[in-house]
């Protein structure tokens, strides 16, 4: 059950919060898109078993899909997941885990139709290729009983999605029970079984809303708490802070939070650095792909048909000359033109508009106009405001886009994420699935009854929002299957209640301890905050780490530096406090953001090639290298001797060209 929102100002922290111990089966940490998949569907499945899921936040409006989306970008529809699997790997530079797309492509048609039935308003096509929005487009009939959606590229379609986090999270709650649900519990560290080795046992974590201490014990868990924002300065400050395109409360829990229980990771090296409207950061794809605008660079040309462009991305052949420019590469021209003198890179939002409008009455012309709006005011209101504040009216003043800060994800346009196994087919590698006594567990990490969905799950891009929900689907299946083959386990946790709320309130004992030595209570010899720590992080791997300062481009010196910085910001954050119980969310968030963009830099070290230029670029390495580097970079770190271990995985390829 939701906690009430908190009366004015912050609640203060206490030194000895209360403790409440739980058991339960299955465990759901997060309540996003992946998250609501698994609650939707994990009854069906495990129906008797006790189900319990934390969310830092509120369900209704919690994760990326807070504001709402405009667009679902993977429904199948009449293609085939094959050619799904053709895209995602060309989009991603080649090396993917083709096992586990091929399996999301068969799947999240179901979970497109259901948000439908829920009540999602999805675009149709008129038999005479009109689009109708909202309840119009509804008129139609359903996706699933035939209607045509409105596809603007290949994958994506169009809804009325103000309200689709609200949606999804209704029918998650409706089918879980409100009873099996705590809300504002903020999961901080995972606990492994103190009997059986390398299986996960429970996961600790504090409310948000009271001086609280959870401890959880589970037989299984998925850990689905999204990507990671903020862990590089980003472009909006001053004003603008607080402002980013992905959602600012991920924190990387999910990776850091499996990575210290010893799940291996993939391809952490891989990032989303996206381009977005500059400073409200809205998305782009709309406008490419609906309204077909084109980018324009300072001197009003379209860039990316130049012969300039085009030798350029000869060089990365097959991918550069692909039909579609894979993401990375469409940013790496944006580059190209900027570092060249020919920035700002500007949306031509006008001559899109107005091209649109040349086939259209007064009335359909006004709300070819209101969808531009509602293109932002569905998912990144920001952007909508910004348009008000600097009189901007996309029919008659263009707006420049930019190349964001770096975002770590598994689900978008990115592939970073863990190790998980794949479907238990025949077709599937013998090296790309496992699990535990004989049996196979779809997307368990490597860390026994562990399992993750949605940003979670690395190698597999494009899922998007759709996708997410449906792999928490697949999921809630694998865990039920886990818990009937572990009927004997009981899990069972090395540390005592009395150590692991020393560990959650560690932060709040510092502060109450040390606070009164100076006037200002952020200013203190003894510890650091979180907001000073938040700073410290950004400012480094923004310098060294390939961040927006050096035009996403690193060094092996800086990697050295930067690797170094952290891993005394790691030392350092033991000394974190907090006063209150905002503050202590932000002291573990902080915490799982430093060792998130640690392993991203650590990759980014191992792997001697630049793979995603546009993305990122290793100034010594600066080609792509598929002689050697052709092959997935996995890391593992071992909780018990505290090290890391960074390898190469192979690649198979299973869908031919
Ligand atoms: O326009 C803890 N996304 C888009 N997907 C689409 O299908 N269409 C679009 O139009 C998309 N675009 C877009 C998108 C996202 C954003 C922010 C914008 C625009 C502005 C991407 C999808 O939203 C994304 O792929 C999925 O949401 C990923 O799902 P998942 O479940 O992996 O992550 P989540 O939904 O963010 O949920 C995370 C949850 O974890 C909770 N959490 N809970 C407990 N303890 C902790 N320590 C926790 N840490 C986090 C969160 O509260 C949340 O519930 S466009 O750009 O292309
Ligand atoms: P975005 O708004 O950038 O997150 O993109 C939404 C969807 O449109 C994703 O599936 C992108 O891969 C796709 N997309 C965005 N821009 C382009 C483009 N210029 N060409 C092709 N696909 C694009």
């Amino acid at each position: 059950m939701a906690l009430p929102n908190k009366p004015k100002g912050e609640i203060k922290a206490i030194r000895d919060p209360q403790v409440e111990e739980r058991e339960v089966d299955i465990l759901i940490v997060g309540g996003g898109m992946a998250a609501c998949g698994t609650a939707f569907e994990v009854k069906k499945w495990a129906g008797d078993k006790k189900i319990l899921l934390c969310d830092k936040a509120a369900m209704e409006r919690s994760g990326a899909v807070a504001q709402g989306l405009s667009a679902i970008n993977t429904y199948i529809g009449d293609n085939t997941s094959d050619d799904y699997v053709r895209m995602v790997r060309n989009d991603l530079m080649g090396i993917v885990r083709e096992d586990l797309i091929f399996d999301l492509g068969r799947h999240v048609d179901d979970s497109v139709h259901l948000f439908e039935e829920w009540g999602l308003p999805v675009w149709k096509k008129t038999d005479d290729n009109k689009n109708l929005d909202g309840k119009k487009g509804q008129k139609m009939g359903s996706l699933k009983g035939g209607a045509k959606p409105v596809r603007t590229g290949k994958w994506q379609i169009m809804i009325n999605g103000e309200s689709y986090k609200r949606i999804v999270a209704e029918a998650a709650k409706l089918a879980l029970g409100e009873e099996n649900i705590l809300e504002r519990v903020f999961i901080v560290e995972l606990l492994l079984d103190a009997n059986v080795e390398n299986q996960i046992a429970g996961a600790v974590g504090f409310s948000t809303r009271e001086n609280k201490v959870y401890i959880i014990k589970a037989k299984t868990m998925m850990v689905a708490c999204g990507g990671a924002v903020n862990i590089y300065q980003p472009r909006s400050v001053g004003e603008g802070k607080g402002r980013a395109w992905y959602p600012v409360w991920n924190a990387g829990s999910t990776y850091t939070m499996c990575m210290k229980v010893g799940a291996e990771l993939s391809m952490m090296e891989n990032r989303f650095t996206p381009a977005r409207f500059k400073d409200g950061y809205g998305p782009v794809g709309a406008w490419f792909l609906l309204f077909k605008a084109k980018a324009l660079n300072g001197l009003g040309e379209v860039y990316v048909a130049s012969d300039a462009a085009k030798k350029e991305l000869e060089s990365y052949a097959p991918y550069g000359t692909a039909a579609i420019t894979p993401t990375c590469l469409r940013n790496h021209l944006m580059l190209f033109e900027m570092k060249a003198g020919r920035g700002p890179i500007i949306m031509d939002t006008v001559s899109a508009l107005a091209e649109l409008g040349k086939s259209m009455d007064k009335k359909e012309l006004k709300h070819l106009e209101s969808e531009a709006w509602e293109d932002f005011l569905d998912m990144t209101c920001g952007q909508a405001n910004l348009w008000c504040a600097t009189d901007t009216e996309p029919e008659k003043k263009n707006s420049e886009i930019m190349p964001t800060e770096p975002y770590l994800l598994g689900s978008h346009s990115g592939c970073c994420g863990l190790w998980v196994s794949g479907p238990n087919e025949d077709w599937v590698p013998a090296s790309y699935k496992w699990g535990d006594k004989g049996k196979i567990y779809n997307r368990m990490t490597t860390v026994k009854g562990l399992f993750t969905a949605g940003d979670g799950v690395g190698c597999s891009g494009h899922k998007f929002s759709s996708g997410s929900h449906a792999e928490g689907r697949i999921v809630a299946k694998s865990m039920a299957q886990y818990v009937r083959d572990h009927a004997d386990f009981t899990p069972t946790l090395a540390q005592s209640k009395d150590e692991l709320v020393d560990l959650i309130y560690k932060p709040v004992r510092l502060y109450l301890d040390n606070s009164a030595y100076t006037t200002d209570v952020d200013i203190n010899p003894n510890y650091v905050k979180p907001s000073g720590m938040a700073l410290r992080l950004m400012k480094a791997t923004n310098e060294y780490g390939a961040g927006t300062a050096t035009y996403y481009q690193t060094s092996s010196k800086n990697l050295e530096i930067v690797m170094e910085l952290l891993s005394v910001m790691r030392e350092d954050s033991e000394k974190m406090a907090a006063g209150d119980l905002h503050e202590l969310m932000r002291v573990w968030e902080i915490y799982h953001r430093i060792w998130t963009v640690e392993s991203h830099l650590r990759h980014i070290q191992f792997r001697k090639e630049t793979r995603y230029p546009g993305f990122y670029y290793q100034a010594n390495h600066p080609q792509q290298d598929d002689a050697n580097w052709f092959c997935f970079v996995n890391s593992k770190y071992d909780p018990k001797a505290a090290t890391w271990e960074v390898k190469k995985e192979e690649y198979v390829k299973i869908i031919p060209d």
